[in-house]
């Protein structure tokens, strides 16, 4: 409880808090294009505020999918259009749950791993800091944060067993209904 308050209340809010900042600076079609829409464009925005809508943008859109993508009454086998997807994109869930656990545990340093659709296929990937899955194209699915923020104070070093338990949480219906849109 004390992670998830403390990774929601003061990480997560800083984010909005920063990125409000950065927007409060962005005028013309930039001040009305939707937060996707700039993490896709970052480019079209003045420099000065380039790397904090990247940074504070994308952290914003990371964590609004990461707060929804959890219940207390997660868990359990995928059902549904997960399950079929997982099991004819990666031949099982255990297969598809090591390969996700490696993307996990190899992103060096901070950032994200990530299930998205590629161009109308399931790809398990990884971002680094906040980078999103739509800066590359792709539409994410569901991901797991693993910056230490997110563990550090129950898990400590042990990203491994962060990752295993992210599996207890997970809500297959919202990932369903993310698989559907
Ligand atoms: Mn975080």
């Amino acid at each position: 409880a004390q992670t998830m308050t403390i990774h929601h209340d003061r990480h997560h809010q800083a984010y909005v808090t920063n990125l409000n900042t950065a927007l409060a600076k962005v005028t013309g079609a930039s001040a009305s294009a939707s937060l996707d829409q700039l993490l896709q464009s970052l480019d079209s925005l003045p420099e000065a505020v380039r790397t904090a809508v990247r940074n504070n943008g994308g952290g914003h859109a990371n964590h609004m999918q990461f707060w929804t993508l959890m219940s207390p009454k997660g868990g359990g086998a995928p059902t549904g259009m997960a399950a079929d997807s997982i099991r004819s994109t990666f031949g099982s869930v255990e297969t598809f749950k090591e390969q996700f656990a490696a993307a996990a545990t190899s992103r060096f340093g901070s950032g994200w791993a990530w299930l998205s659709d590629d161009r109308g296929k399931l790809v398990i990937h990884s971002t680094p800091n906040q980078d999103t899955p739509s800066m590359d194209g792709k539409r994410a699915i569901f991901g797991l944060d693993v910056w230490e923020h997110a563990y550090y104070l129950k898990y400590q070093n042990r990203r491994a067993d962060y990752i295993g338990a992210f599996w207890n949480v997970i809500d297959w219906a919202e990932v369903n209904r993310r698989l559907k849109g």
